[in-house]
């Protein structure tokens, strides 16, 4: 295999996540149309140099049929992309049940469910089950793919039990592990039934990585309260294997948002937003419409902020961006209406006949728009209750060079700990802060605005989604030698 530029690939990495960086339509018996969807992973791992990456995942469809897998397989393969096929009850309680149920509000602090004890108990059971069986049919498909030499990274929390069934089956395997999310404290995470088999099995890996330093502190610690085994500043040791821990924090690319900046399209977005808005300051949430981004705190606390500014009240607006998930599951559903009732009443109090304070679009938008907004916004504000990075407030400080906006962020986000002393940091619960830090940025004075963008912008763009990529990647491989080296001295 070759690099663009002739050169030979060091090495292959096969990637597996749960989904496949590809949105799969069938259109036909055996014919399918692919499109790629653009998310931070893909663009990190396009752009590593060093190693020819192929991605093993659910399509996010599904294809009981064999002519239909066939097909679906082919059409991947020529986009270097190998499919796991979950069928509709394991997807229903591997991902929608344990994963999304019960790992994603843990880890974000949210807790366990609260349902009926008993039944919580049985469902629990049966859709950790799953989980592993879900977890064994993308190892069986790594291993038919697996070559000597090759790198396994697994990501996030829906493959946490992956590293061992890898292992059980190739010892040499090079396998790392990523979480994407918060790793909670070890009081959290002790609340999980399963809680000792998944540390375990992440343990199998050779390297795990987190975005901070806390979260792998917190992992570290689960492992020595809940295993008793021995935390080291390496990472976790059990009768003399190591398995290294560190923090690895993700970036963007961000060269890809500041040359976006210059097309013809986006500049004529930029206009036209900036004509809508002429005469107010721009204040901007972009979030998926989930519990955990802290959609109506930020709201209330734009109340708030209104409430007690009335000077501010026809001289700023909130365009808040929230892209629906999850939509068939009740609580999302209940999310979406609270927001709707929220800005209906702070629009009716505050709004007039021709104009509202609020601007709630519940959808996603193309790279292009998004850019733009990022580009004529004021005041940012990310609010999460809890986040393993953010990247959106990444995404805003590449697009303010001209601008040198304020960016409001959650302590509780992963973002806060690069971005710390370039933004205002908030605590999303203090609905009272809040409103407070949004009068401070709009208040801001130009030299401190400066500043604090000059701050971000070296972080965000000297910490790039492909450094990250590749220092995870090399660490596997040296953690792998180094392992070697010591097992036989
Ligand atoms: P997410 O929870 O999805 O990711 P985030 O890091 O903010 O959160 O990434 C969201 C991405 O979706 C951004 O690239 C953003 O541009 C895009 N997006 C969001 N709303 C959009 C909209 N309305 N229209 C278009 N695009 C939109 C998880 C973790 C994060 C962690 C990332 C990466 O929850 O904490 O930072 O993985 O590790």
């Amino acid at each position: 295999c070759e690099r663009q530029d002739g050169r030979p690939f060091r090495q292959r990495l096969l990637v597996v996540a749960n989904r496949l960086p590809v949105s799969a339509v069938r259109r036909g018996e055996d014919s399918w149309s692919l499109e790629i969807s653009a998310g931070g992973l893909v663009t990190a791992l396009l752009g590593v140099k060093e190693f020819e990456a192929r991605w093993i995942g659910w399509a996010g469809v599904n294809v009981p049929d064999e002519i239909g897998q066939k097909a679906l397989t082919k059409a991947l393969a020529e986009k270097r992309c190998i499919p796991v096929f979950l069928d509709e009850e394991i997807v229903h309680q591997y991902y929608n049940g344990y994963c999304n149920n019960i790992l994603w509000p843990l880890f974000h602090y949210l807790g366990l469910p609260q349902e009926d004890r008993l039944a919580t108990t049985r469902s629990f059971q049966s859709q950790f089950a799953a989980y592993k069986k879900a977890n064994q049919m993308f190892a069986d498909v790594v291993n038919m793919h697996y070559e000597e030499g090759d790198v396994v990274w697994c990501h996030d929390y829906h493959l946490m039990y992956l590293p061992e069934c890898l292992k059980k089956h190739n010892t040499n395997m090079k396998v790392g592990w990523f979480l994407h999310t918060p790793f909670p404290s070890s009081e959290i995470h002790r609340t999980l039934p399963s809680r000792s088999e998944l540390l375990r099995s992440v343990l199998a890996a050779d390297l795990v990585g987190f975005h901070t330093y806390d979260y792998a502190r917190h992992f570290v610690s689960a492992c020595t309260r809940i295993l008793g085994f021995e935390g080291t500043p390496e990472g976790v040791e059990d009768q003399g294997r190591l398995t290294r821990v560190a923090a690895f924090p993700i970036g963007i690319d961000s060269e890809r948002f500041i040359r976006a900046l210059e097309l013809p399209q986006v500049q004529e977005h930029i206009k036209d937003l900036k004509e809508r808005f002429s005469g107010r300051k721009v204040m901007l949430g972009v979030d998926r419409l989930d519990m955990i981004k802290g959609i109506p705190q930020k709201i209330l606390a734009f109340e708030k902020f209104l409430e007690e500014n009335p000077y501010w009240r026809d001289k700023v607006v909130l365009l808040q961006i929230a892209v629906p998930t999850r939509t068939d599951v009740p609580e999302y559903q209940k999310l979406t209406s609270q927001v709707h009732e929220i800005v209906g009443r702070i629009n009716g109090r505050f709004g007039s006949l021709t104009a509202v304070p609020i601007h709630h679009l519940d959808r996603s938008l193309d790279f292009h728009a998004l850019c733009a907004l990022y580009a004529v916004t004021d005041v940012a504000l990310v609010t999460s209750l809890r986040d393993g990075m953010n990247l959106v407030s990444y995404e805003f400080v590449a697009c303010q060079d001209a601008k040198k906006g304020v960016l409001i962020l959650s302590e509780f986000a992963g973002a806060a700990q690069s971005l710390g002393a370039g933004a205002i940091l908030v605590n999303p619960w203090n609905i009272t802060e809040v409103a407070a830090s949004i009068s401070q940025a709009l208040n801001m004075s130009a030299e401190e605005r400066e500043k604090r963008h000059q701050h971000n912008f070296h972080h965000v763009t000297s910490h790039t989604a492909q450094e990250w990529a590749e220092t995870f990647v090399s660490e596997l491989n040296d953690t792998v030698v180094e392992a070697k080296l010591r097992t036989s001295k």
